[in-house]
Formats: structure tokens, C-alpha cells, sequence
């Protein structure tokens, strides 16, 4: 049987990941440094430093910043995003996630959030969406990032829920990886992500009935 559903939030609840890419491409061009939305795929999941690492490192930068400088960087970003998430409402909450959700629920399981940002609370907030989840694990309840899977461990403790009798469901290769570390079944959700063991490409595929059937032929 199944104890808990835990979600990813940027890219599966809402398309945050959009406005990542749009602030950390605003903070690259003032360096000079051109990213596109294929590299930003390697960003989701990933902390506000480690993204600004690789950001760095794609323009061979790496190496011209002090830590405080990059510090300011980060926070630079993070003004961008903030700007962006002003104008979050609960109608941007992607299609099939509400039903996921109900469905979830009439079946009494247990829900939570694993996601890595900082800003996770106030993006529930905006969503009207904060009573959904019975625990949120969040950047300030684990010390590294997706693909380590501590944050889907730190769910799935608040939860009470056994890893493998728990569902995670992720939009980035980071973050699949961190479910399957965990010992948990994935849920991913674009048609890249090849080592999820269930695969939709977009959230209004999501459907709980087949992805509970096919989570017991998995058991
Ligand atoms: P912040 P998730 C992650 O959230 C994002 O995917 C990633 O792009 C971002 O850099 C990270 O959060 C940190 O976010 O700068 O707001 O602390 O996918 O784990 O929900
Ligand atoms: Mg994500």
C-alpha cells in the first residue's frame, strides 16, 4: 500500500522553473554569459548556489569572484525571481495538479513537499495552496541539494512514510534521481526524464488511479 505522495514544487505544482530561467538569464547576460533553456535544464533542482556555480562555470567564470561577490549575485537573482513571483496566483497552478491532488486526498495519504528553494513558502502562499501539505521539507530542513536524496528522505520522516511505499513526483533529472536514491517510485513529469518509473509529459497527464495501478505492479 501506498503512506505518501511527495511533491516537487517548481515545474510540477507551478512553472516557477520559467521564471528561475527568466531571473538567472537576466543576472548571466549582465556577465555576458548566454544560457538557454536546454542548459537551464541542468538549474532545476539545483540550489541558488550550485545554479550560480554552473553558471559560472558554462562562461569559464568561475574563477573571477570572490565569495562574497557571488554571494550578491545569488541575492541579485533572487530580486529578479521575487519580482516574477509577485504576480503568482492560484491560477497558476498547473493543469491536473488539483485533481491529483483530490484524489490523493480521498484516499486519506498522506502529502508533502520536497523542494530545495527558499522561497517555497511564500510560492504556496500565492498558490493558496499551504493547508494541502501535511509537511514540507524545505531548504531550511536539509543541508544539499537534489540529486542527494536527503530532501525526499526529510518528507518522507515528517511524514511518517516509508521511502518505498511512498510516490515522488519530479520534473527534473536532479530531482528523479533523488527519489530513486531514496528508494522511492518516481513520477516524472516530461518525456526526457528516462529513469522515472512512471513517465507523463506534462502535469495534465497525471492521472492517480493509473499511477496507483501502476505503482502496485512496481511493488
Ligand atoms: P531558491 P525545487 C528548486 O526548487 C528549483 O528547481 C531550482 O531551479 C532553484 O535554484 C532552487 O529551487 C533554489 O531556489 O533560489 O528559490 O532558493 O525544484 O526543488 O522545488
Ligand atoms: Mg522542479
Amino acid at each position: 500500500s501506498i503512506d505518501a505522495v511527495i511533491f516537487d514544487l517548481d515545474g510540477v505544482i507551478t512553472d516557477t522553473a520559467h521564471y528561475h530561467f527568466l531571473a538567472w538569464k537576466q543576472l548571466a547576460e549582465e556577465m555576458g554569459i548566454h544560457i538557454d533553456k536546454e542548459f537551464n535544464e541542468r538549474l532545476k533542482g539545483v540550489s541558488r548556489m550550485d545554479s550560480l556555480e554552473l553558471i559560472l562555470q558554462e562562461g569559464n567564470r568561475q574563477e573571477d569572484f570572490t565569495l562574497s561577490e557571488k554571494e550578491a549575485m545569488a541575492s541579485k537573482k533572487n530580486e529578479h525571481y521575487c519580482e516574477f513571483l509577485k504576480k503568482l496566483t492560484p491560477k497558476d497552478i498547473l493543469p491536473g495538479i488539483r485533481d491529483l491532488i483530490s484524489g490523493i486526498k480521498a484516499d486519506g495519504l498522506s502529502i508533502g513537499l520536497a523542494s530545495v528553494s527558499m522561497n517555497a513558502g511564500t510560492v504556496l502562499k500565492a498558490l493558496d495552496l499551504e493547508s494541502v501539505f501535511d509537511f514540507c521539507a524545505d531548504a531550511s530542513k536539509i543541508s544539499k541539494s537534489k540529486p542527494d536524496p536527503e530532501i525526499f528522505l526529510t518528507a518522507c520522516k515528517g511524514l511518517a512514510a516509508i521511502p518505498n511505499r511512498s510516490i515522488g513526483i519530479e520534473d527534473a533529472e536532479a530531482g528523479v534521481s533523488a527519489i530513486k536514491t531514496a528508494g522511492m517510485y518516481a513520477v516524472g513529469v516530461g518525456s526526457t526524464l528516462k529513469k522515472a518509473d512512471y513517465l507523463v509529459n506534462a502535469t495534465e497527464d497525471l492521472n492517480w488511479n493509473e499511477i496507483k495501478e501502476a505503482f502496485q505492479n512496481w511493488c
